[in-house]
């Protein structure tokens, strides 16, 4: 028996414009979902869950990953309810499993989910990308959000460089970037207000990256022994990009900051989602190495690729092109799949906007056929792979 990727797709519940059997067209037997509606550190209950559940079962698919179960900036920061968010969490965890849904993921990055300056980055092809532009973001944070403090985290160069750029910026270039940092969560449309995001960075202004790391440490030694018991699994997503932003921390970018918070709670069930496009940012991240390295903990995959540039610019590549080796990475995965004995949940992370897309309002990244094109490529591959080991 071959052991293969359970192909799936992020969806994003009923106001996604994306149906549940375009998913199921382009090739998924498995749907990643959240519920969205329910507010963060709230209790995911049974009814609600089993609401969706139905939902997907109707187009013959099935739900088998949470992409989020969010963690509150309360338990990020442990301040004001995080005991009681973190009991909530357990409970829905509890809520999870009893409805058969047992890989659960997660971030912990401060305030924002990923950030770019540009949504729809127009590629050779004319098909529209997510891309960060180190200048734009640095305009952004010293000229538009201008964080207090913000130049004491840039060279002298860098601040001429950003003052340069932002002089250069058109009014509604500088609206556009201004929104597009801010988007705020995925899955929500509506985006933060500079005051809200400056109060937030407030906030946490005395939590370093240690102090950030203990309190993930504590949440994941008070979550990870109830999804054990219950036979659930929790992936932590890593963070985009993979370094330190607006003067946050960050704790989920280096194969050195992944083995610490898998070795401090070493169960299997603390784990990875595993995000290539994300870790692939950064070129001190070897992809293959990591996988064979955290081979146990691997819970879910995203499979994306970005190609950066000397500047320390990215844009989101074709899921074959760019900087990861898409081939080595799904070869190295399919080794561990099958010296696991388990299929792995895997989704195209992200797709380029194109075709009938183009005139269609979606959630950037997550248009339907730029991630069809991509799944089917990553099918492709794996299947290469899958016959080479006859
Ligand atoms: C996702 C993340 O769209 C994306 O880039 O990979 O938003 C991911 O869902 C979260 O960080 C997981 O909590
Ligand atoms: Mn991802």
């Amino acid at each position: 028996m071959k052991y293969r990727f359970e192909q799936s797709m992020r969806w994003y519940g009923p106001n996604d414009p994306v149906d549940l059997w375009h998913l199921r067209q382009a090739g998924c037997t498995g749907v990643v979902t959240a519920l969205h509606h329910i507010p963060v550190g709230e209790v995911w209950t049974i009814e609600e869950i089993k609401k969706r559940q139905t939902m997907c079962e109707a187009a013959g698919l099935h739900w088998h990953v949470v992409e989020s179960l969010p963690v509150s900036e309360d338990i990020k920061r442990q301040t004001g309810n995080y005991l009681e968010h973190i009991a909530n969490y357990q409970q829905s965890i509890r809520h999870l499993a009893a409805c058969g849904v047992h890989v659960i993921t997660y971030n912990f990055m401060p305030i924002l989910d990923w950030l770019r300056t540009d949504v729809a980055y127009e590629m050779p092809d004319r098909s529209r990308a997510l891309r960060f532009e180190r200048k734009a973001f640095m305009a952004f944070d010293l000229h538009l959000l201008q964080r207090p403090g913000a130049e004491r985290d840039y060279s002298e160069t860098e601040l001429a460089e950003a003052r340069a750029y932002y002089d250069s910026m058109p009014a509604d270039k500088r609206e556009q970037v201004f929104s597009n940092c801010l988007l705020g969560l995925p899955g929500s449309d509506v985006p933060f207000t500079p005051a809200e995001v400056l109060a937030a960075l407030q906030q946490y202004q005395h939590i370093d990256e240690q102090r950030l790391q203990q309190h993930l440490i504590y949440f994941l030694q008070q979550v990870v022994p109830v999804a054990e018991a219950v036979g659930s699994r929790l992936a932590i997503h890593p963070d985009d990009p993979p370094y330190p932003l607006l003067g946050l921390p960050r704790i989920v970018s280096t194969e050195a900051q992944l083995a610490t918070f898998l070795n401090a709670v070493p169960s299997p069930a603390n784990g990875l989602c595993f995000c290539t496009g994300s870790l692939g940012v950064r070129p001190d991240n070897a992809l293959v190495p990591m996988i064979e390295r955290f081979a146990d903990r691997i819970h879910f995959v995203h499979l994306r690729s970005t190609s950066r540039d000397a500047e320390g610019n990215f844009v989101e590549a074709d899921h074959l092109d760019g900087d990861v080796d898409m081939v080595a990475v799904i070869s190295a995965l399919s080794a561990v799949m099958q010296q696991r004995r388990v299929h792995l949940p895997m989704r195209p992370d992200h797709g380029h906007q194109m075709l009938d897309d183009l005139h269609k309002t979606t959630y950037p990244g997550y248009s339907a056929i730029g991630r069809l094109r991509g799944l089917a490529e990553l099918r492709g591959v794996e299947a290469a792979v899958l016959h080479q080991q006859d």
